[in-house]
């Protein structure tokens, strides 16, 4: 028999719960059968410099090692209770936060926390064949990392499936494992998460964009009123920061190189530019329209009437909802929303609980502005007159008020033709992928040594230097 409570770290006293380990018992090898399949490709023997969560506390949460992945230690945890905690927003607000599911709200929860759940295993999946064409060792550690932190997350989400929703919650949480990402019959629930991974500057942009979704969607979580749900949450939050730094730095690094060729051979037309095998910066743009604009459908639809039933009953708040001043209840309130009427776009006023999904969205669209303005600050540094820039909200929406619209990336209404005939001005077509991943035909794992196409970080990890052997491949 597996000791559960010395297999998994945690801090929900999982050692006194028989009915937890025993579903436990239950759920862990199909979880590694899962990994097996559909993990990293060829990775089971390697050993990876992993960061580890053995506990909540500072020292306690970023313990480096060698660690073969299968035998990767996902624990279980919540950040620590707070016993004066509130329900904080809705009609419930002012009353203690809930310890247990209330039956009302039992099939909301289960929704929100399955929905979030199966991201964690999809983005893994999308991401299996990336390390077979990894630029360097440091980027190859760093997928790896990603990828085994998302796995913690899923155990976090069916670790709150079983312990507090019964047999519906084990039977989701084996539905976590069967889903497959893109697969025809048994997809995952959200869009963005069907889309291919097929290279690096689609993981970085994915790590940059979608994983910020998950940031802001978890920070909406962590307001919860169902205080466990806050509190794996919030600690899951702490690990988010590093995939977003993966993102936003991997771009970072293929800027600043394609920069330095550019400069250093005085090219800038994209052909001369791919000539020299760096990625040219509008196809850069053509991959940023794409993540972002199947990213802000992960929002949901503009005005929504399930978003204003998860504030109302206290399972959803907004974005640092207890900072926000005002009544928390929202009864009054509106919101601007945007949609189409005729050839224009326009705003409207809506009722502010239905534009909760909206709200969320411009939060998290005024945050990856900030990125994209730094990624801006690497081309302007080296004196070369491009930017990059954020499509308008409405290109190439599938949810909410532009699903079905034809809206260009400067934000002008057209026709689905006048549009179909652009679509490869605006995003990556079937050739910019070739030659992107004509770049990737093969892994760099010499130490210190990087990819032509991407400069090298600025410093290693946990402050090992560059050369450093972050992979060992036995
Ligand atoms: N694709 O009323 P609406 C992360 C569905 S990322 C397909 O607007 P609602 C991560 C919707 O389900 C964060 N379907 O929806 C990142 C609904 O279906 P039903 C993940 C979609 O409920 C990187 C219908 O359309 N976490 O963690 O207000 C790596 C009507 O929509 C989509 C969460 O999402 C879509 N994009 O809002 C790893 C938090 N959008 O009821 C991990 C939990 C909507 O008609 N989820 N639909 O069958 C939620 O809070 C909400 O479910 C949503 C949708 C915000 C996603």
């Amino acid at each position: 028999m597996i000791d559960y409570t010395e297999k998994i770290p945690n801090n929900v006293d999982l050692g006194r719960d028989r009915v937890l380990q025993r579903a436990l018992e239950h759920w862990q090898p199909a979880y590694l059968n899962w990994w097996y399949d559909m993990g990293p490709t060829d990775s089971h023997a390697f050993e990876v410099y992993l960061r580890t969560a053995t506990s909540v506390e500072p020292s306690g949460w970023a313990q480096f090692g060698y660690v073969r992945m299968p035998e990767y230690r996902w624990g279980i945890f919540l950040q620590p209770r707070d016993g004066e905690r509130q329900v904080n927003f809705g009609t419930h607000k002012g009353i203690p936060s809930w310890q247990d599911v209330p039956g009302e709200y039992r099939s909301i929860l289960r929704r929100v926390i399955v929905t979030q759940g199966d991201t964690e295993p999809a983005s893994v999946e999308q991401q299996k064949l990336l390390g077979l064409c990894c630029p360097s060792l440091y980027d190859l550690r760093n997928i790896f990392q990603v990828n085994v932190e998302e796995g913690r997350h899923l155990w976090a989400m069916v670790y709150l499936l079983h312990r507090y929703f019964g047999r519906d919650g084990r039977e989701e949480a084996e539905a976590l494992l069967e889903r497959r990402s893109g697969d025809a019959d048994n997809p995952r629930i959200l869009g963005a998460f069907n889309e291919p991974t097929p290279d690096w500057l689609s993981f970085y942009m994915f790590t940059f964009f979608t994983d910020r979704d998950g940031k802001f969607q978890l920070s909406a979580l962590a307001e919860s009123g169902f205080d466990p749900l806050a509190r794996t949450c919030r600690f899951m939050l702490t690990e988010e920061a590093h995939h977003m730094f993966v993102g936003e730095t991997g771009v970072t690094r293929i800027l600043k190189r394609t920069c330095d060729v550019m400069k250093e051979h005085k090219v800038d037309d994209p052909a001369s530019v791919r000539a020299l095998g760096v990625i040219d910066l509008p196809t850069i743009q053509r991959y940023l329209n794409f993540h972002f604009s199947v990213t802000i459908d992960l929002f949901g639809s503009d005005s929504s009437s399930n978003a204003a039933g998860y504030f109302t009953s206290g399972v959803k708040g907004r974005y640092e909802e207890t900072k926000i001043e005002d009544d928390h209840v929202l009864s009054d309130a509106t919101y601007p929303v945007l949609e189409v009427e005729g050839s224009r776009i326009v705003s409207r006023d809506v009722p502010a609980l239905t534009a909760l999904n909206e709200r969320l969205r411009d939060d998290y669209i005024h945050e990856i502005q900030a990125g994209v303005d730094r990624w801006n600050k690497v081309i302007e540094t080296a004196g070369i007159p491009f930017r990059l820039r954020l499509p308008h909200k409405g290109f190439h929406r599938a949810i909410g008020n532009f699903a079905g619209h034809f809206i260009s990336p400067e934000g002008e209404v057209l026709n689905k033709d006048a549009w179909e005939n652009h679509r490869d001005d605006w995003m990556a077509s079937a050739s910019d992928h070739a030659f992107v991943e004509s770049l990737m035909s093969g892994r760099v794992i010499e130490p210190g040594k990087f990819a032509n196409w991407i400069a090298p970080p600025i410093r290693g990890i946990n402050g090992q230097p560059l050369n450093f052997e972050y992979v060992r491949f036995n």
